[in-house]
């Protein structure tokens, strides 16, 4: 059913996506803690890791780097994107043509979908347009599904979350990125509304590596596919350990003491 089948941006049927579009999404304040983290060749780097299946960057990061790491990292375009300093109902410019991001290398597409914004319906369609040229040039198609907006009182609730799992299948994305929900049973009520679409867990702002960790061995219980993660991994001091016990705990199924005390 899903044309996307093929391992550019996945091992093992699973998927372990580096995000680093935090300097768009939420400015240099994200790099603070490791200012070695601002230097995108930093991040590039430790996208070379073998856990990490995909490498999300926009448009500027791609053209300027992605030149150098093309043997080492697949590129997962993120079309659009939004800096904070936005002050209206939730919405993401489109940055990026999926032609542009082709010719570059890109494998897949990511774009972020605000459902439940008043403006749901224009990201949709643009999200259509995008889809279908990805498919067209036989990329994987990614969404960001991020609830949000007036109306949402909670956007991480159980149902909110599933909610944005379906969206995923039914505007026909290969793979649906969601925040986790709180629970074991939300997030596989999440995953089974998903159809074949693959689930990643969203990683959020940092925590500590147990807790990290035991989030995503539950997440992968519930029946997630992997995980798309930024803060967690670029965040820390060593994130090349970090991604060694990811390694075991999503591509190895071991649990989080087996990958702490590897
Ligand atoms: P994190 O793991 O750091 O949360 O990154 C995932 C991500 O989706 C990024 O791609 C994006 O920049 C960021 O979260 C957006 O987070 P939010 O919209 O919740 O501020």
């Amino acid at each position: 059913m899903i044309p996307f089948a093929d391992d550019a941006i996945t091992r093992d049927e699973k998927a372990l996506i580096l995000a680093y579009d935090h300097g768009l999404e939420h400015g240099p304040v994200d790099f603070e803690d490791v200012p070695a983290s601002a230097d995108p060749e930093t991040v590039f780097d430790v996208a070379t890791h073998d856990a990490v299946t995909a490498f999300a960057v926009g448009k500027g990061l791609a053209e300027a780097y992605y030149p150098s790491y093309e043997d080492d990292v697949s590129l997962l375009a993120k079309l659009n994107g939004t800096s904070n300093m936005w002050m209206g109902e939730p919405d993401s410019a489109v940055n990026w043509s999926v032609e542009n991001a082709a010719d570059l290398g890109a494998e897949a597409i990511g774009f972020t979908l605000y459902g439940g914004s008043n403006n749901e319906v224009e990201m949709a369609e643009e999200f259509r347009d995008a889809q279908e040229a990805a498919r067209d040039h036989d990329m994987g198609v990614v969404m960001w599904s991020y609830p949000r907006g007036q109306g949402l009182k909670n956007d991480t609730s159980g149902s909110t979350i599933a909610y944005a799992s379906r969206l995923g299948l039914e505007l026909g994305a290969d793979i649906t990125k969601i925040k986790y929900p709180g629970s074991a049973d939300a997030m596989q009520w999440a995953c089974d509304v998903a159809g074949d679409t693959k689930i990643v867990m969203s990683g959020g702002s940092k925590t500590s590596d147990r807790e990290f960790l035991e989030t995503v061995e539950t997440a992968m219980n519930a029946g997630a596919s992997g995980l798309a993660v930024g803060r967690n991994v670029f965040q820390r001091e060593n994130p090349t350990e970090l991604l060694d016990a990811l390694e075991q705990v999503i591509f190895e199924e071991k649990t989080t003491d087996e990958a702490l005390s590897a």
